[in-house]
């Protein structure tokens, strides 16, 4: 297969994180498909420039319209805030271009279904960054599960906690704007335990929820403002989207759980976790503690030292081959993101569809919609499951 010119839109956070992960997937995990850092694109053309030359980009941009359409062009990187993800997923998936594109894939579950009505029929690859997802251990629980070691799924406990919200003097980002980001803490860190829970126990049938705005003002940000580091100034802005959700979830298998998201919980700077209980075994995963899965099997129970107990990820587990030789050497969130990257490229080199894609996307952003309306109906919301 020839290699591959990507094109990386958004030189934050997620730019930078992106950028590192396809500089190293070739070196830590073999490239599935050459791919060539082809070209940058900011609409600040300072910003774009320092990326094009620390980010290892062979040039720079400040459109991305004129990029996406670049006949040298294959990838198309979607790293910018959330309202611009559709028009330029819809316009990459028109030209036929391979899409990974940061969560939430949309502001609404309707610009989610465009896009992904567009990439169906244009047949690119498409990828959501729900990055928690590749972390080995939690492939490790997902392994279990399929294997049956831990018998039928009963119930799930999920939660995504962040603390750099909980400061109400922390400057209005766009991530608390509604125009912006479409939604608060759910689409923001919710979607990736969504993510998770649909990929461990299967299709969400219906939620109910308490979703609430703790801070409904902040301090406007001053000068540049870079994710959630920057600083305040004196005016104050009006927070429109939500701070925090508490969830029960009825899945269609029969099996019962719950969710609880914020970025308002002082102490848990980005514990995305969850336990699994099952009629033969339970399985708990914490992210601050990523390399490692707890297990606890039914089998055991009548040993005097049953209980919790830790594996470490290592050769034996999934990615075995790809990682470090001996259990315990541990992975970070640069290892997961390439993972990610890895497995985008494999989809595209073995011409096949990519997980998570647009469709589950879609599905992500159902359940997300839903989740807010419960809140306001304080109802069970039925989830909408036709095929996309
Ligand atoms: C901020 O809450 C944030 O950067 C999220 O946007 C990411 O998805 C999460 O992985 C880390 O925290």
């Amino acid at each position: 297969m020839k290699p591959l010119n990507v094109a990386l839109i958004g030189t934050g956070f997620m730019g930078k994180a992106h950028s590192i992960a396809t500089a190293v997937v070739p070196i830590l995990f073999g490239a599935p498909v050459e791919v060539v850092r082809k070209v940058v694109v900011d609409i600040d053309e300072e910003l774009a420039r320092n990326a094009a030359k620390t980010y290892g980009f062979e040039e720079y941009a400040t459109d991305w319209r004129e990029v996406v359409n670049r006949p040298d062009i294959d990838i198309i990187d979607i790293c910018t805030p959330n309202d611009t993800h559709a028009p330029i997923g819809i316009a990459a998936a028109k030209a036929g271009k391979h899409i990974l594109c940061e969560k939430p894939m949309s502001m609404t579950v309707a610009e989610a279904e465009e896009m992904q009505a567009e990439a169906r029929k244009t047949g690119v690859v498409t990828m959501l960054s729900y990055n928690y997802r590749h972390t080995p251990a939690i492939q490790m629980a997902k392994r279990l599960i399929e294997d049956g070691r831990i018998g039928k799924i009963l119930t799930f406990r999920g939660h995504y906690l962040q603390d750099w919200g909980a400061d109400p003097m922390a400057p209005l980002s766009w991530r608390f704007n509604k125009a912006k980001a479409g939604s608060g803490t759910l689409g923001d860190i919710g979607t990736h335990i969504v993510d998770a829970a649909r990929m461990l126990v299967g299709e969400f049938e219906a939620v109910n929820s308490i979703v609430k705005t703790f801070v409904p003002e902040r301090p406007l940000p001053s000068g540049r403002f870079f994710g959630q580091r920057g600083e305040a100034s004196s005016e104050m802005g009006k927070v429109d989207v939500d701070d925090a959700a508490l969830t029960m979830i009825q899945f269609n298998n029969g099996a019962y759980g719950t969710i609880e998201v914020t970025r308002n919980a002082w102490g848990h700077h980005n514990q995305l976790g969850f336990e699994i209980h099952g009629t033969l075994g339970s399985i708990a995963f914490d992210y601050q503690r990523l390399n490692e899965l707890r297990v606890a099997f039914g089998e055991d129970a009548k040993s005097d030292t049953f209980g919790w107990r830790t594996v470490y990820s290592g050769p034996n587990q999934p990615y075995g081959d790809l990682l470090w030789p001996i259990a315990g050497m541990g992975q970070g969130y640069i290892d997961v993101k390439s993972l990610e990257w890895y497995n985008f490229l494999k989809a595209i080199a073995e011409k096949r569809e990519a997980a998570p894609n647009f469709a589950d996307g879609v599905q992500i952003e159902r359940i997300a919609e839903a989740i807010l309306k419960s809140g306001e109906t304080r109802q069970w919301e039925k989830i909408d499951q036709s095929a996309v």
